[in-house]
């Protein structure tokens, strides 16, 4: 049934059954020289990693835990435009798969009713002003039906929110590289703007009262928008607008 319909992503794909980190075999390939669209996929991560240091469950059987490796001629300062590129054609992939729409919360987070169902991670080996490469490591909940307690109220998987249906991982990735792929070429031929469009349409942080905590202070006001690089833009009761570069939202 999985058919790979793409020109470059995961034309190469390297498989294990058990890593430390797929980023971290990702960034050891891409040193190495892997061509763009090469992707490292495990069964299972004995330290999946999050943002910030925080950890990523990812038990063996379940889920789909992989890093692809991108090579965009674009500057350094861009690469955040692919964190939500990424979220974009993960969100896009989950409808075609499931039928479900899941939410994107800025920045990585892809939500099915209020519960993490992916979260992406974005990282990048560059000099000062050119990209070697990104590494784009993306993890979905697929057929999980439990969670470690401290997750219970905040995860989910595509399987818990469908009654039970279990999902082809396999299938699952085929259909995610094709929208990933589309995504991408738009991107590079035509640049950021419909992909920020697309993004704002299945956001629901837009518009919202949120509180931003970021690593030195908490900020409380709504989100107004983002900017051509992805930024959160953060209206305050003052009116003063704050840009946002990375943080934690909480409604
Ligand atoms: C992320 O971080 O959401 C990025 C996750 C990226 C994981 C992929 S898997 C393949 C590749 N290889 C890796 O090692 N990583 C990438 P962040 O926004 O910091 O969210 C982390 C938080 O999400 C944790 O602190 C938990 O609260 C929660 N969490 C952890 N595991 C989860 C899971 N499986 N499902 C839902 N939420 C989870």
């Amino acid at each position: 049934k999985a058919k790979l319909q793409t020109q470059t992503l995961g034309q190469e794909i390297i498989y294990k059954n058990e890593v430390t980190s797929t980023q971290e075999e990702a960034h050891e390939a891409a040193r190495k020289g892997a061509a763009e669209g090469t992707i490292i996929v495990a069964d299972r991560q004995l330290k999946g990693k999050g943002r910030l240091g925080r950890k990523w469950e990812s038990p063996p059987g379940s889920g789909l835990w992989f890093s692809l490796i991108l090579r965009p001629p674009i500057p350094p300062q861009e690469a955040p435009q692919l964190t939500l590129l990424t979220a974009v054609a993960v969100t896009e992939a989950v409808t075609e798969a499931t039928g479900l729409q899941p939410q994107i919360k800025w920045p990585n987070d892809i939500l099915l009713n209020g519960k993490k169902v992916a979260g992406i991670l974005t990282e990048m080996q560059s000099d000062p002003d050119r990209i070697q490469a990104v590494i784009v490591g993306i993890g979905i909940n697929i057929n999980q039906m439990e969670f470690p307690e401290e997750l219970s109220d905040i995860a989910t998987s595509l399987k818990q929110e469908s009654e039970g249906t279990t999902y082809s991982r396999a299938d699952f990735i085929a259909i995610l590289l094709s929208r990933y792929e589309y995504w991408y070429h738009h991107y590079l031929k035509h640049g950021f703007l419909d992909v920020k469009k697309r993004w704002e349409a299945l956001t629901f942080t837009i518009g919202k009262k949120i509180k931003a905590t970021t690593v030195t202070k908490t900020l409380i006001g709504t989100a107004v928008g983002i900017t051509d690089d992805g930024v959160l833009l953060l209206k305050k009761e003052d009116g003063e607008i704050e840009h946002i570069y990375s943080a934690d939202i909480s409604l």
